[in-house]
């Protein structure tokens, strides 16, 4: 029954996602974007596509115009494996971050949205 209840809220949160539209509020130049692109590209969002707090960093980065992998931590094994070994918790979003070599780890959806403002501020808003 519980995962009954999972699954529809879990669809109705995809209805709205997909119905409601993200306003971006950056607008961000070719050069700018390429740069920040070799950035994201050494990162990845862990998460469940139906996950409340998943989308709303999904949201977020939309709204940033930010755009990273998505591995999906609850039907991957191999993900789901790394998430909870590697990373500590199965738990979603959490944010890898590789540096010198190394991989960081960031859970809880407010921090991951934050870390990303503060690394990637907006130079032009929309
Ligand atoms: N406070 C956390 C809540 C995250 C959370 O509760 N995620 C759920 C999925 S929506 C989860 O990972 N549950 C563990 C599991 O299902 O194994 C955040 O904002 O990121």
């Amino acid at each position: 029954m519980m995962r009954l209840i999972r699954i529809v809220v879990g669809k109705i949160i995809l209805f709205f996602d997909a119905v409601i539209p993200v306003k971006k509020v950056c607008v961000r130049g070719v050069e700018e974007s390429a740069r920040i692109q070799k950035e994201l590209d050494t990162m990845a969002v862990y998460q469940f596509e139906a996950c409340p707090f998943c989308v709303k960093v999904r949201r977020g980065l939309r709204r940033m115009d930010l755009k990273i992998d998505y591995l999906d931590a609850k039907n991957d094994p191999a993900h789901k494996r790394d998430l909870t070994e590697l990373g500590g918790k199965h738990k979603v979003p959490c944010l890898r971050i590789r540096k010198d070599g190394k991989d960081e780890w960031l859970y809880e959806s407010k921090d991951i949205l934050e870390y990303f403002e503060q690394r990637f501020p907006c130079e032009t808003p929309a």
